[in-house]
């Protein structure tokens, strides 16, 4: 019988590479989307087709996660066998001005849900989309037993649905998991998101759209992957005979500073830098890019800007993965090096530059045979103009 799948946080970047994994995989998937007065299904928008169709897998209803009835109703209408939770207010910096509705939705809403599912009394597995922002001010490398230290109401409110989770799992025997994901980039990720600002940053400037990209703490060390192959991690949480609760990283870090080096230098620009701290500027340091008229040996392309700072920082996350490795096989596929690549390619693309394309080629070889990684999405914008 076809599997029949909820998630929340659909038009993510998380949630737009499960539904075409589920799809994949044979599943009906069903999204639950708000309404926006913009559109905000972009990221889904190649997969969708008319509920009409016959054969259709996708469906979509609209809701918000603020909302208990509305989300009661979907789970007893739609009766998944698997609800991934992924919706949330996900930006870490934001939650600092938002801390209240962080708390709603990034916190409330996985109780919401979780009560949901033992009041209709279905039977259905559960994904916690939790996070190393949680490890928050715990030295590295963390594990599946260090204890949290959020530093951050939006680590606080994962905290919170982490431990919900696992009280519903062990209170009412529900199949609950938490997925405890380090960061985890690609070309979909969020614009304001750092690695998706630098590499947007520097197709921009590479145009003569921006001239100067502006930064906060440079410092800061993430472990981050690609996240195809973490949305693969929750589906196989959910595949195993117990539930239980999994790290998912690469076991590596680097700083934001390395990601800014590594992308620019990928296309063809040499950054060097001088002052520190919020004086510390990015300069032209060599050129060998095709691209690269607009810009000279000298200038100034990035600059610190403390508004991005965050009233309290977490220094440095780096997954210690033994346990998926060992009961989930997990191994990372995609390097450091091939993720800024990657991203870089396509945000060259989206500007019109033509990209060296070692990414395009790195993420076409990793066996991701149910997406394009948006590469030939591209063309299809393109063609249509
Ligand atoms: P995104 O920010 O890309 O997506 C968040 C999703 O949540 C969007 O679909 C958004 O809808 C939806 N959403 C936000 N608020 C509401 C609401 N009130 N009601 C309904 N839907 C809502 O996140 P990612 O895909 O990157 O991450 C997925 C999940 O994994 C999140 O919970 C995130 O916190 C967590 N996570 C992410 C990691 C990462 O590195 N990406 C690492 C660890 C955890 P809309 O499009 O309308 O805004
Ligand atoms: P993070 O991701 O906070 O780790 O949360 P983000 O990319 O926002 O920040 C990573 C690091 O970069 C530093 N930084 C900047 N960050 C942003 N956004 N903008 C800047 O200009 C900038 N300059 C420096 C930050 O201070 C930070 O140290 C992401 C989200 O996807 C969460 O939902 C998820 O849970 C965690 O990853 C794991």
């Amino acid at each position: 019988m076809q599997k029949r799948a909820l998630i929340t946080g659909i038009t993510g970047q998380d949630g737009s590479y499960l539904t075409e994994f589920l799809i994949s995989k044979g599943y009906e998937v069903h999204g639950l989307i708000r309404r926006a007065s913009t559109f905000n299904t972009h990221r889904i928008d190649h997969v969708y087709a008319d509920p009409h169709v016959e054969g259709t897998k996708l469906f979509l209803h609209y809701g918000d996660l603020s909302d208990s009835g509305q989300v009661a109703n979907l789970i007893y209408n739609v009766q998944p066998a698997e609800i991934y939770h992924l919706g949330a207010q996900s930006h870490v910096r934001v939650s600092f001005d938002m801390p209240e509705y962080t708390g709603d939705i990034t916190a409330l809403a996985t109780t919401r849900l979780l009560d949901a599912i033992r009041r209709s009394g279905i039977t259905t597995k559960f994904y916690q989309a939790s996070s190393s922002e949680m490890f928050g001010g715990a030295s590295p490398p963390q594990n599946e037993l260090t204890p949290f230290y959020p530093r951050s109401p939006y680590a606080a409110a994962k905290v919170y649905s982490y431990w919900m989770t696992v009280n519903y799992r062990e209170g009412y025997n529900l199949f609950a998991c938490n997925g405890i994901l380090f960061n985890h980039e690609s070309p979909r990720r969020g614009e304001t998101f750092v690695t998706r600002k630098i590499t947007r940053a520097l197709a921009n400037i590479l145009a003569g759209h921006q001239k100067r990209l502006y930064l906060g703490n440079l410092d800061a060390r993430r472990d981050w992957g690609f996240a195809p192959e973490y949305v693969e991690m929750m589906w196989l949480m959910l595949q195993q005979a117990g539930p239980d609760d999994y790290v998912v990283g690469t076991g590596e870090s680097h700083s934001v500073r390395e990601f800014v080096m590594e992308a620019f230098k990928y296309a063809g620009v040499e950054l060097e830098w001088r002052g520190h701290g919020v004086d510390g500027k990015g300069i032209v340091r060599s050129l060998c890019s095709p691209h690269s008229s607009l810009l000279k040996t000298g200038d100034v392309i990035l600059e610190i800007d403390p508004r991005y700072f965050r009233p309290t920082e977490v220094t440095h996350l780096q997954a210690d993965i033994t346990k998926a490795r060992k009961k989930l096989q997990w191994e990372p596929r995609t390097t450091f090096r091939e993720l800024a690549k990657i991203m870089v390619d396509f945000d060259l693309k989206m500007v019109g530059i033509d990209p060296p394309g070692e990414g395009i080629r790195a993420s076409q070889g990793k066996g991701f045979t149910y997406t394009n990684h948006d590469f030939a999405l591209h063309e299809r914008i393109t063609e249509g103009r």
